[in-house]
């Protein structure tokens, strides 16, 4: 399958690029089973009607079934997990702005802002109706360690679908409708001590969870409760600990360590 593509000219966009590129093979994939479809059927018309014309069918579409689904079932673009087993049983704690000790959670709620002034305002256990997910891998911190941790929680994707978020129509986010996305999420300690912006993209990651669990317990206050974010696809420095504030935005929010001379994306 000719899946060329032209190398990016320019590092403006990474989110830009991924979603042309999605288009691009959709497109393709489309094209070459439109065609691939009629000279099959125009090859297996001309085939006497015997067993080795059924065969021959059955051995095509299997083929060609094998080659769509390496295009959309790859996982070549997720992190690498790992056998709980291999998880550390004290997690390094690193980074501390926005996470104080005495913070009153009693007093804490997720507000959920979109563009326009929409906004609500949701407690841990409004993420209860969604499917719970684990990841164990190995988180990389922009200072040069690294350690395999077991985190718990709630994909985003499903997140903002269930909440039906993220979109300027506000008609659910599907792979089908990116033009209708906001380009950005902000996330932002409660404080507002800490804070990243990420793409729209990256947050829709099968592996971008909101978390509220270490290694199945709750999440201690340090790492970041009663929740973060966990990004597997970039620094650690992107994870955000204690999300306060959640917004959506077509413009890039505003992002602590971008700020300090650090790259945007952060990405892996
Ligand atoms: N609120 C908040 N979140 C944060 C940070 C921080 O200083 N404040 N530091 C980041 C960095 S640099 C890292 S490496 C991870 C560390 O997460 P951990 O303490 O759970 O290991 O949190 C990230 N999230
Ligand atoms: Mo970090």
């Amino acid at each position: 399958m000719n899946t060329q593509e032209t190398k990016p000219t320019s590092a403006e966009d990474a989110t830009e690029r991924t979603i042309k590129r999605r288009t691009f093979l959709s497109f393709t994939v489309f094209t070459l089973a439109s065609a691939g479809g009629v000279g099959l059927w125009s090859w297996f018309r001309d085939l006497p009607k015997t067993a080795a014309r059924r065969d021959a069918l059955t051995r095509g579409v299997l083929e060609f079934n094998e080659k769509v689904n390496n295009v959309f079932f790859s996982d070549a673009h997720l992190a690498k997990t790992f056998p709980v087993e291999r998880a550390a049983a004290k997690p390094r704690v690193n980074g501390g702005l926005g996470v104080d000790k005495n913070y009153d959670f009693g007093s804490w709620q997720l507000n959920v802002e979109q563009p326009g002034g929409t906004s609500q305002t949701l407690q841990v256990g409004d993420l209860q109706p969604l499917p719970r997910t684990e990841l164990v891998y190995d988180f990389k911190c922009i200072e040069g360690w690294d350690q395999i941790v077991h985190y718990g929680g709630v994909r985003f994707s499903d997140f903002v679908r269930h909440f039906n978020l993220g979109t300027r129509s506000g008609q659910p986010i599907t792979e089908e409708n990116p033009d209708d996305w906001y380009r950005y999420v902000g996330l932002e300690t409660p404080d507002n001590e800490y804070y990243v912006g990420i793409d729209m993209q990256s947050m829709l990651h099968p592996q971008t969870i909101l978390c509220f669990e270490l290694n199945g317990k709750e999440l201690p206050p340090d790492h970041g409760a009663p929740l973060r974010l966990i990004i597997p696809t970039k620094y650690g420095i992107k994870s955000l600990k204690r999300i306060g504030r959640l917004f959506f935005a077509d413009e890039r929010p505003r992002d602590y360590w971008y700020e300090r001379g650090y790259d945007y994306d952060s990405a892996l």
